[in-house]
């Protein structure tokens, strides 16, 4: 188990010798030079009731972006397909909910899970808070991974978000994880947290019994009308010192390159993959903000002599899940 010192110690060293630990740890646990692509789409965008900082679709910032209810099911399988022939292995839908509530819209977000599955592609969801009866009907409907990420350390946690807990997120993860799906989860570095902050995130995520399937670390997209408009981008040299202390601090995970990549170089990005990221997102949209699209992540991909991970390599999931899997 690792403190926040010797996490810390970890983070501050040398860069070159941080880096070189962490892709001895990358090398001792994962194929060298194979990065997962995961393509994002937002199912139900805007009008939230959550307060996260961060976040253009709490209803309570005006962010000009507009709210849109939740998608179709034919709408969603187009999407889908683009994304696979844009190289994506994984759709993760995501929901601008504060919960999952038991009406026609879930039943239609098990239906989009169905159905993507059904292409060959492994399906992510991330919709706010779920009970445990919730996440058995998503892991029935073949659902692979739920993304709810920690965003920050306990301590920070009512600093970004005062309209749930820290425990409440650890509840949805175990419900999560009790129904057999695979965890999702990590945080936002440049929301004006400390050194500790991280750290104490780190050790919660590394500390969970299994440790999570992937870890996404995501630069702040500083987003207008959001209280945390006004923050600097982070320097690309927290970036790498963050994804590398992930990964050494959880071996065998899957670490994201997630937001921000936009502002972020293809040097910068590179040394991100050297410290120990092996998945990003591709298309040219998050959920509400820009990013690399298909073409550019293929170009980065050949320069570098990357390629993109198959699908459901190493599927961890009970086998009663495994039968839909084509
Ligand atoms: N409503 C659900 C929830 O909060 O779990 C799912 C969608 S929410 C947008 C998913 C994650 O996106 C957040 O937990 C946060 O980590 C990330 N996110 C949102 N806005 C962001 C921003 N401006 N910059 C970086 N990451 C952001
Ligand atoms: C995650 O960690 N990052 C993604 C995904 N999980 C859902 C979302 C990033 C959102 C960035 C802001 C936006 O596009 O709205
Ligand atoms: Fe809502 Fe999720 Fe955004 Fe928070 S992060 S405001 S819960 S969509």
């Amino acid at each position: 188990m690792h403190s926040i010192q010797s996490l810390s110690d970890i983070y501050n060293q040398p860069l070159f010798d941080l880096i070189n630990q962490a892709q001895q740890v990358h090398r001792a646990n994962h194929t060298p030079n194979e990065v997962q692509v995961s393509s994002l789409i937002s199912i139900k965008t805007g009008g939230c009731p959550e307060d996260c900082s961060y976040c253009p679709q709490a209803a309570r910032y005006n962010t000009g972006v507009k709210v849109h209810k939740l998608m179709e099911v034919e709408e969603v399988m187009d999407i889908a397909k683009n994304a696979q022939s844009g190289g994506a292995s994984r759709l993760c839908m995501g929901a601008a909910w504060r919960e999952v509530r038991d009406n026609r819209d879930f039943d239609k977000v098990l239906d989009m899970v169905k159905g993507v599955n059904s292409l060959g592609m492994e399906v992510c969801a991330t919709l706010g808070m779920l009970t445990e009866s919730q996440a058995e009907k998503l892991a029935e409907a073949g659902l692979y991974a739920y993304n709810h990420n920690l965003d920050t350390s306990e301590k920070n946690y009512e600093n970004i978000i005062s309209t749930r807990t820290f425990d409440d997120r650890l509840n949805t993860l175990n419900n999560v994880r009790k129904a057999g799906v695979t965890v999702c989860s990590g945080g936002i570095i440049g929301m004006g947290e400390s050194l500790e902050d991280r750290m104490s995130m780190l050790i919660t995520l590394s500390s969970l019994n299994p440790q999570p399937e992937s870890v996404p670390i995501n630069a702040l997209v500083p987003v207008e009308g959001t209280p945390l408009e006004e923050q600097p981008m982070v320097p690309i040299w927290d970036m790498v010192r963050m994804i590398a202390t992930t990964r050494i601090s959880i071996p065998k995970t899957v670490v994201r390159l997630s937001a921000g990549r936009t502002r972020m170089s293809l040097e910068g990005q590179a040394l991100c993959f050297l410290a120990g990221a092996n998945s990003i997102f591709s298309g040219e949209k998050l959920l509400t903000t820009a990013n690399p699209d298909f073409d550019a992540d293929k170009e980065m991909f050949n320069l570098f002599g990357l390629t993109p991970k198959t699908p459901f390599q190493n599927d961890p999931r009970p086998k009663k899940f495994l039968e839909n899997v084509v």
